[in-house]
């Protein structure tokens, strides 16, 4: 075997979702380099703009991107980016899906319709992504099927449920986003 197999793939992967899903929370949780983060103070000035139900506690928002890195088998390095959740970012999404392997798509269950634009998005794209019900306390104790229903999910779109403050439990959505990704890829 030629040295040229135990250089690292490097993946790329998107972390999306409606805002304060908890995306930048999930990138920091995961990532083994001190990650980037871009985010700016909630302001009076987002009063009105910025839709606070549910997340009144939130203090500051992403307004470019974040980045991680975490090196999931010898073989497998994610880079990921982290979208802003608002919609008066969403002009960056499509510079941020470039070359993008697969996507996680965060929901919040109290605010589903939060992360619809979401799963258009990736859909448009033919990006695999996974569901990942980020388990705020408060939220509803939704069933995968009512989660798949009332996101209109194709039946083979992973759900996986997770706590995003968790290193382990963000790592295990990622695992199953790669698995599910090179299923599509090898077109099973
Ligand atoms: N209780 C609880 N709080 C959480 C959880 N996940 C994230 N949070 C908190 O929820 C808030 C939103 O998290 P962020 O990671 O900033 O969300 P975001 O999706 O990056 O938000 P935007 O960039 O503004 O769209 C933060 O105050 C987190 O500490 C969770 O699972 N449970
Ligand atoms: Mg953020």
């Amino acid at each position: 075997m030629s040295d040229m197999g135990i250089i690292p793939t490097a993946v790329k992967i998107v972390v999306a979702g409606g805002f304060g899903v908890g995306k930048t929370t999930m990138v920091n949780s995961v990532s083994e380099i001190p990650p980037l983060r871009t985010e700016e103070v909630l302001t009076e000035a987002g009063v009105g703009v910025d839709d606070m139900a549910g997340i009144e506690g939130k203090e500051t928002t992403t307004v470019a991107l974040d980045f991680g890195r975490i090196t999931i088998s010898p073989r497998v390095v994610l880079y990921l980016f982290g979208t802003p959740g608002q919609n008066r970012f969403w002009f960056m999404w499509d510079e941020l899906a470039v070359g993008a392997l697969g996507a996680v798509v965060l929901v919040d269950t109290r605010r589903l319709d939060s992360s619809f634009p979401s799963i258009d998005f990736f859909e448009n794209r033919n990006i695999p992504f996974v569901v990942a019900v980020n388990r705020f306390e408060g939220g509803f104790p939704h069933t995968d099927a009512q989660v798949r229903q009332a996101l209109d999910l194709d039946p083979n779109v992973p759900i996986v449920s997770c706590d995003v403050r968790d290193r382990e439990s963000s790592k295990e959505v990622l695992i199953e986003l790669v698995q599910y990704t090179m299923d599509q890829l090898a077109g099973v």
